[in-house]
């Protein structure tokens, strides 16, 4: 019997995935690069799931039904050319290659157009969730042309995350659209981790709260406005305790935050597109600080921070609006952004879908995102509508407590105040760029417009200058 479809790269993710595949009752083939591993899987977790374990790339081709499915779980970059390589050669036309990396979408891009040369058909996929939902349900985010979807779509509904929405997979749009939106989704995630450990700082450091009054706070927060998984997850990681030392894990634990990169590529994307996704930046920059733990605790030294610990219930109110506020905004960019991307790129992104799929199984996953939802088609690109701006405005009280109690105390908050500031500048009516023009035009003659008439201008600044 030949497999319904083909699984390379038995890591963390491709292990889970083949097995939640198998459990909704589709036939596996699966190969990895290193033998070892697809014995060791097979010893370990396969308990009579229909999985077919093969050794070589050639038997694995063959034994699945044609045309081939084969979704590709490897490392991101090189790996998934050197697979697509090795692959080609056993591959006829009209097979389908699904990369459900965290590829750059570029890559996809470029895979996408060899491979339809070759007439193999190429689908670029964003999977969330990380290992869990790899197992029991997944946000799936594929992209490339609607004919390949439609091959593997009727297995990703099944194996994706369900919600009262639906299942959480979508045909996302052409070429590259689905590893895009994946980048912005991790663009958001980083933004909003950003925020709630920001928030976490100010509770310890100004509030002074123990870890477990943090985690019951959070678990408060995650049954309204806030409830989503970053928050429930956050609210587990401060009750978590170390058995050796009986402390708390979370202050054992360097502060140094490690990235792969989709958060980079999501600014890099976003300063190329000219969208402002500052929030989103501004989480990325304070991951690369983290890891200046050396030069931060000598200068530490340099400036002995005086910090006033008050014990103030009212603070955790306005932390909360805060925090909700950001959340919201750090959406709202990414959607932004989205937009944008999909004029043009051409992905005709429909991204009221796109936060539909992100309603369940992916990290992102929150209440926010039917609210976002209710307004996604009514604003404009950047989801700043009435509505959502006299939303925004309830918790303006909040944030702007909230950045008093910091910088009095010296605590940095570079994404609540990110999100501040991108709010009060989406909302200036003047802005000081004006003096920038002018400065522009006096060093480099670069023109300026007037306000009271058409054109461009330049001064001979120097003339009159005493
Ligand atoms: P890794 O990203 O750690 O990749 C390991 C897999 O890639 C192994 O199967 C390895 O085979 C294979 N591989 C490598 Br490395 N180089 C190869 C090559 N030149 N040719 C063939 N195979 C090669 O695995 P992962 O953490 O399971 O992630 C898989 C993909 O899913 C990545 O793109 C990742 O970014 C993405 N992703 C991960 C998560 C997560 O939570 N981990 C979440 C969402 C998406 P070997 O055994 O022979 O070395």
């Amino acid at each position: 019997m030949k497999a319904q479809i083909g699984l390379i790269g038995l890591a963390v993710m491709g292990q889970n995935l083949a097995l939640n595949i198998a459990r909704k009752g589709y036939t596996v083939s699966v190969y990895n690069r290193t033998a070892s591993k697809t014995r060791e899987f097979f010893e370990s977790r396969v308990k009579g799931e229909p999985i077919i374990p093969t050794y070589d790339l050639k038997d694995f081709v063959e034994s699945l039904e044609k045309p081939r499915k084969i979704v590709l779980m490897v490392k991101a970059g090189s790996a998934v050319d050197d697979t697509i390589e090795a692959l080609l050669p056993h591959l006829d036309p009209g097979d389908l290659i699904v990369d459900g990396g965290n590829s750059h979408y570029l890559d996809t891009e470029r895979r996408f157009k060899y491979l339809s040369e070759r007439g193999i058909l190429f689908l670029g996929m964003g999977v969330s969730g990380g290992e869990y939902g790899a197992l029991h349900g997944p946000s799936l985010m594929p992209g490339g042309s609607r004919k390949a979807y439609e091959l593997v779509e009727e297995i990703l509904m099944k194996i994706a995350a369900k919600t009262e929405d639906g299942p959480c997979c979508t045909y996302i749009g052409e070429r590259s659209a689905g590893h895009f939106v994946k980048m912005v989704h991790n663009g958001i995630e980083y933004a909003i981790m950003q925020a709630i450990a920001e928030v976490y700082d100010l509770m310890r450091k100004v509030m002074g709260m123990g870890s477990f009054e943090m985690a019951d706070v959070f678990e408060e927060w995650n049954k309204g406005e806030l409830n989503s998984f970053l928050v429930e997850i956050t609210a587990k990681i401060l009750r978590k305790v170390d058995e050796e030392t009986g402390k708390p894990i979370v202050d054992l634990i360097l502060d140094k935050a490690e990235q792969k990169g989709t958060g980079k590529w999501t600014a890099q994307a976003a300063l190329d597109l000219g969208v402002p996704t500052s929030s989103l930046n501004l989480a990325v920059v304070e991951r690369v600080i983290s890891h200046f733990k050396g030069e931060r605790e000598k200068l530490s030294q340099l400036l002995k921070k005086e910090r006033k610990v008050v014990r103030d219930d009212h603070l955790l109110e306005k932390l909360k609006g805060a925090l909700i506020f950001s959340t919201f905004l750090s959406f709202s960019q990414g959607v932004w952004l989205m937009n944008v991307a999909s004029r043009e790129f051409g992905y005709g992104l429909n991204v009221s879908e796109v936060l539909r799929v992100w309603k369940g199984g992916c990290i992102i996953r929150s209440k926010m995102i039917d609210f976002l939802r209710e307004i996604v088609t009514d604003s404009g690109d950047h989801l700043l509508c009435d509505r959502s701006t006299r939303f925004l405005k309830e918790y303006l009280d909040d944030v702007k407590e909230v950045l008093k109690v910091a910088q009095e105390n010296l605590v940095p908050v570079p994404v609540l105040s990110a999100s501040f500031n991108y709010f009060l500048s989406m909302t200036e009516e003047k802005l000081p760029a004006n003096l920038i023009q002018a400065q522009r035009d006096f060093f480099g003659a670069h023109t300026f417009e007037r306000i009271d008439k058409e054109g461009a201008f330049h001064l001979d600044w120097w003339e009159g200058v005493v």
